[in-house]
């Protein structure tokens, strides 16, 4: 398949697709990996995932340029996007000296557990944070024992395979992290039925995650589900408006929208709107849309011609307001804010593009019943200086990942992931550990 740079749409490479029979074959390759992999002491296992982290860092420029050309990423982006997956493989590394069981007191003997790894894992990746959406997934199943699949999404499979390299120069064993470019409906298909995939984590479309669950159910294979979201930007009237307005593009436009956490719907206090909207504007003006390997660009292009159109679908009418961005080659679209209606298609559905809807509220209670009416419940924001409304706001919101007075949605220290329809299951923090292990328990008599 021919790979193309969004900004430029010329083609930077061809990669092969995988079909059923080669994802057939990385299975049974996985498969015989886990001995091997088991056999490698825990410590060597650390010092293996540091030694790929070191990897990462030392080529973190040629992985963020080819972020840039693959994924159309503003550089400044992929450079911290690169830095990421170094940080979230240190992190990782230091679990295999520190997956302790426990000794429960039981009478008649000794009883204890262990944390089993649960042999391969398939990873689908999406075309967003093509490179770290894959260690999200790749580090904890790794650091807990299992071999993995990683198969990235169609329109961005560079990174990724750059990073298997980098893990057998690391010293990986052979099979032990492979990754297979392929279609969704194919290769990831294949991964999901295949009886030999212990587990599979998915990052993207709710709509496929439903069908992963299903096909998953049908062999009680784990699943780890992170899918679309509809996040509220919820500004109270008393919060620091100047710090809202200027941060609310960031949570919306940051990858030119094409983020899970979106802050898609933006919620305003209604005495505080019209104040509100004129800040916003500023800010969404002064937002540089271009070349993505210029240094002072904050946002490139939609990944591809499809997304372009499907983005441009939920823009009908004039809008509140347009920022600016490049004409001619590439799949630009502008920074674009409107103001909705809560039955508006661009309200209710994602829509993964530069588009934030403004709406305002009454009141705490609208704020919260506003912001939980959606399927989804991945992230959201609350602006206030309450202390005790913030707190109020954030437990009444149904959502996985909420910020107070800030954008900040993904820490690889914390748990990550969405109630409702966006996700099953929790990424990142320490305990997504657990789900890369089943545990197992040993009584042994003293009798
Ligand atoms: O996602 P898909 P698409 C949302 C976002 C976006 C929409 C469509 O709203 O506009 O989904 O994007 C693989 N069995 N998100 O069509 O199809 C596919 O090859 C197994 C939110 O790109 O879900 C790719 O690797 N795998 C999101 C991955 O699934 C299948 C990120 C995601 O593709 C498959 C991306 C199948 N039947 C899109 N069909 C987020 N949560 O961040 C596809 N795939």
């Amino acid at each position: 398949m021919k790979i193309i740079n969004p900004a430029t749409e010329e083609v930077v490479a061809e990669v092969e697709m995988a079909g059923a029979a080669e994802v057939d074959r990385a299975v049974a390759v996985a498969r015989r990996a886990c001995a091997t992999w088991r056999e490698v002491s825990p410590g060597d296992r650390a010092r293996l995932l540091r030694a790929f982290a070191g990897l990462v860092d030392a080529h973190r420029e040629e992985l963020a340029l080819l972020e840039v050309a693959n994924a159309g990423h503003p550089i400044g982006n992929a450079r911290w996007e690169a830095g990421a997956v170094r940080d979230v493989l240190h992190f990782y590394a230091g679990a295999p000296e520190r997956n302790h069981g426990r000794q429960i007191p039981v009478p008649g003997g000794v009883d204890v557990t262990f944390q089993e790894p649960l042999g391969v894992v398939g990873v689908i990746v999406p075309w967003n944070f093509p490179m770290l959406i894959m260690s999200w997934g790749v580090a904890p199943a790794l650091a807990a024992g299992n071999t993995v699949i990683v198969k990235p999404a169609e329109w961005t499979p560079l990174t990724a395979l750059r990073l298997a390299e980098l893990a057998l120069a690391a010293g990986l064993p052979e099979g032990v992290l492979q990754v297979l470019p392929g279609a969704g409906e194919v290769a990831g298909a294949r991964l999901v039925e295949h009886p030999d995939v212990a587990k599979i984590v998915f990052t993207g479309s709710t709509e496929v995650g439903k069908e992963i669950a299903a096909k998953a159910a049908a062999q009680v294979k784990r699943v780890t589900l992170e899918l679309g979201g509809k996040s509220a930007n919820i500004v109270f009237a008393d919060s620091d408006l100047e710090k809202a307005a200027k941060a609310a593009p960031y949570a919306v436009f940051d990858n030119s929208g094409q983020d899970c956490c979106a802050r898609s719907r933006l919620l305003v206090q209604a005495e505080v709107y019209d104040d509100f909207l004129q800040r916003l504007s500023a800010a969404v003006t002064g937002i540089r849309v271009g070349d993505p390997l210029d240094e002072s660009t904050e946002m490139g292009p939609l990944v591809s011609a499809e997304h372009l159109a499907r983005v441009r679908g939920f823009v009908d009418g004039t809008p509140y307001l347009q920022g600016s961005c490049p004409s001619g080659k590439g799949y630009w679209f502008p920074p674009t804010v409107l103001t909705s209606r809560l039955t508006d298609r661009a309200f209710t559905e994602e829509i993964f593009g530069p588009v934030v809807s403004v709406v305002p509220f009454a009141d705490e209670a609208e704020a919260v019943r506003i912001a939980n009416d959606t399927r989804y419940g991945l992230s959201g924001s609350i602006w206030t200086r309450d202390v005790g409304r913030a707190l109020r706001v954030a437990r009444a919101v149904e959502a996985g990942a909420l910020s107070v007075n800030s954008n900040s949605s993904v820490r690889y220290w914390t748990p990550f992931g969405g109630f409702k329809e966006s996700g099953l299951g929790r990424e990142l923090g320490p305990d997504a550990l657990t789900a890369f292990t089943e545990t197992k328990n040993v009584f042994i008599s003293t009798d």
